[in-house]
């Protein structure tokens, strides 16, 4: 009975970047909980081809676009097309996003305003145009990607950390714009979870693999399957009140100052 709450059956949810790792585990986990997914990458049409036939095994049903979620005239042509074809978007999670690992006194001004684009402007652009049938039908969840660094420095991920930093108070922004509505917007903050995007960091020996199981209380990297259920909660009537909140899922490492490696 409680669990009607959590229940997205007769939703639409586009979870941007969702051909692979986290965007995937969290768009697993609306797909579950009975949301139909709009699917989006920019990288190859197989790609989501691929993950439409991943989501379709779970059961979930799925329909792929393939767009460049900074380019405006693309994302106005892709959501039309999307309301549309499949219909009005009920759910939106900004994930889309890239990480270059790079000291800032070494990096090119235009690869930190690439990070920049993707990770930060992108949310406004897609957002913005997602925004306006939601506020006509006066009802919507939109959910940004936020990150560890939206808190905490890290040497060589500035451009990351200022955008990640900058999408966190964006959410604060939608939700003060936008609660009138009706509609919720939240952020997910992960803390350290095994993705090829910190597999460079993660495995093979890296020093940095100790240092995060040594300074995450729960003692581990996140399985990417431990984003289900903040996404669930965020894009479900569980969570009609709540606006403007980051929640992280970190295994406590915003809890904590952290211990001596040798404890
Ligand atoms: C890094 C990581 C980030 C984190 C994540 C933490 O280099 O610090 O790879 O991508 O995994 O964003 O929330
Ligand atoms: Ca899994």
């Amino acid at each position: 009975m409680s669990l009607e709450l959590f229940d997205l059956k007769g939703k639409i949810a586009l979870v941007t970047g969702s051909t692979h790792g986290l965007g995937m585990s969290m768009a697993m986990g609306l797909g579950k909980a009975g949301a139909t997914l709009v699917v989006n990458g920019n990288s190859s049409q197989q790609k989501i081809d691929k993950a439409i036939k991943e989501y379709g095994r779970e059961g979930i049903k799925a329909f792929g676009y393939k767009f460049n979620v900074t380019d405006e005239v693309q994302v106005i042509e892709a959501i039309d097309k999307i309301q549309k074809e499949v219909g009005p978007i009920d759910i939106l999670v900004n994930n889309a996003g890239i990480i270059k690992r790079t000291p800032l006194e070494e990096m090119e001004v235009a690869d930190f305003r690439q990070v920049i684009d993707i990770d930060l402007v992108s949310p406004f652009i897609v957002s913005k145009h997602v925004v306006k049938s939601m506020i006509v039908r006066k009802q919507g969840k939109i959910i940004n990607i936020c990150s560890m660094m939206s808190e905490l420095g890290r040497d060589s991920v500035g451009a990351y950390a200022a955008a990640k930093g900058g999408l966190k108070m964006l959410t604060k922004n939608m939700a003060t714009e936008w609660a009138k509505h009706n509609i919720q917007t939240n952020g997910i903050g992960p803390g350290y979870f095994a993705t090829s995007q910190t597999a460079p960091i993660r495995v093979g020996g890296h020093p940095f693999n100790d240092f995060i199981i040594n300074r995450t209380p729960a003692a581990k990297w996140g399985d990417p399957d431990e984003l289900m259920g903040a996404a669930i909660f965020l894009a479900s009537k569980a969570s009609d009140f709540v606006n403007g909140h980051i929640l992280y899922v970190d295994g406590g490492i915003l809890a904590t100052i952290g211990k001596p490696s040798n404890e």
